[in-house]
């Protein structure tokens, strides 16, 4: 794609939505039970345990409920910090989503099946080490990080706090699983912006390069754009070294931005996740529903032609599940390009703005405000994601119905949306990142 392509017009967001349904109709996604899971290897029993780091979270509380309804015995971890940290910037998730007690109580009501829960911090080694022993899990998808870019820029506290926060979880756990559970699947969230925006194509991790006549097959080069994204690189790197001293089997799932606010079962156990909203913990396409929702101006940074991978909330699990439920072989570490599609932002404001038109009298707004971060507006983007796709995934839902999703979702909680306007323009900007103060 090049520079002039990234403003997506209408009539591609035509022809994917047309290609979208075709693929839905076609391959209309069923998940398969588990070929058996080969870390289990003294039984046929393909349920798996399954350990999620950052059970509270916006992805660890869906992918929770979906793994339950599949079968699995599923336990987590969360200390609650991003609950915490969003309160500090006097923000709160647009969708309200109740105490974790009642969350899983209500989840037993609905089910009749428990789900353990553990509230502890994971950069705490003695934390991670008396979960894995006791919980034994068969797979530990590791969630708990420190998510915000914005909140990394904010000044050198959040910066120390994310890359040590992130990076000591991290190895504590790939530490614990060598120590108790060397036959684990460690399923770990990366992200799609570890690579940056190179001018060649993505590939999923590792390519060929030649160099002065030689050959090698080699980590792709990264080049991230916030010290959070800077923190998942170090993770890659730790998890790489880890997967060669003690053969943790590892899938490292470099994730595009997650959009949506449903997934099938959160619908069927009327749960719902978090949806953040703010400059700072929201995300470029929930927050434009929300601005337009909240009747405030849609703001793509700077020109808009910053491109990202996407994909919706049920996508996110869905292709997360796949992974647990298809593990790598022992002692191999490999990597997954975790997206459905690649759009502009410009693109994602106007497709917003237009689905928001068609069903209101006052019009969305779209303001291209200045670029708080530092990023190239107008670059090449060509990503690779193969891999998820040769295992069965499929997109459930198109970017349409994901925007009309949340804008009704968000309708609804129009009164709690409108409490937090002061919060959602943007105010961290990457250059005036304070120092000691
Ligand atoms: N953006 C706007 N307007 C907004 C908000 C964001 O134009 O109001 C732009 C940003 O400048 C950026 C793009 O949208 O170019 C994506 O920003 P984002 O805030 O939606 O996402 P990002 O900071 O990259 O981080 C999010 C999640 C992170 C995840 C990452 C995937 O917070 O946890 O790893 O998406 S990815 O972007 O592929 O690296």
């Amino acid at each position: 794609m090049k520079p002039e392509d990234t403003a997506l017009n209408g009539s591609r967001i035509f022809i994917v939505a047309a290609t979208w349904k075709i693929c839905h109709l076609i391959h209309c996604f069923k998940p398969k039970r588990p070929e058996g899971n080969h870390y289990n290897s003294t039984s046929n029993d393909p349920t798996m345990r399954v350990l999620i780091l950052g059970i509270d979270g916006y992805i660890g509380w869906p992918l929770a409920l979906h793994l339950l309804e599949r079968g699995h015995n599923v336990s987590g971890i969360d200390n609650f910090y991003t609950r915490k940290r969003v309160k500090e910037v006097h923000s709160a998730s647009a969708i309200g989503i109740g105490t974790m007690k009642s969350r899983l109580n209500k989840i037993r009501d609905e089910t009749g099946k428990d789900i353990g829960f553990v509230r502890g911090d994971v950069s705490e080694p003695r934390i991670v080490y008396d979960s894995v022993k006791k919980f034994n899990p068969d797979c530990v998808v590791h969630l708990a990080e420190q998510r915000s870019a914005p909140y990394s820029m904010i000044g050198l506290k959040q910066a120390t706090e994310t890359l040590q926060k992130n990076m000591i979880g991290t190895l504590n756990l790939v530490y614990a699983l060598k120590d108790h559970a060397p036959n684990c699947h460690l399923l770990k969230l990366g992200t799609m912006g570890e690579y940056g925006t190179p001018n060649i194509d993505i590939p999923e991790g590792f390519f060929n390069i030649e160099y002065n006549g030689r050959r090698d097959f080699l980590p792709f080069p990264k080049n991230a754009g916030s010290w959070y994204h800077w923190s998942k690189v170090h993770d890659s790197n730790n998890l790489m070294f880890a997967n060669r001293l003690w053969e943790i089997g590892v899938t490292d799932v470099m994730q595009g931005v997650v959009y949506g606010t449903r997934t099938d079962a959160l619908m069927h156990l009327k749960s719902s996740t978090r949806l953040d909203i703010d400059e700072v913990w929201g995300t470029a396409l929930n927050r434009f529903c929300a601005q337009a929702v909240a009747g405030l101006p849609i703001t793509p940074y700077g020109k808009g032609g910053q491109t990202r991978g996407f994909l919706s909330l049920d996508d996110s699990i869905q292709c997360l599940t796949i992974a647990a439920e298809n593990p790598p072989e022992k002692g191999e570490y490999r990597v997954f390009n975790q997206f459905d599609d690649y759009y502009s932002v410009m693109d994602l404001a106007n497709e917003v703005k237009r689905i928001y038109d068609m069903g209101h009298k006052d019009p969305a707004v779209i303001e291209n405000v200045p670029n708080p971060r530092i990023e190239k507006e107008a670059h090449y983007y060509n990503p690779e994601m193969k891999k998820l796709r040769e295992l069965g995934y499929r997109p459930r839902r198109s970017l349409q119905e994901g925007i009309s999703e949340i804008i009704r979702d968000l309708e609804k909680h129009r009164k709690r949306i409108l409490g937090l306007r002061e919060v959602i323009m943007p105010r961290t900007t990457w250059k005036e990142s304070k120092g000691l103060s």
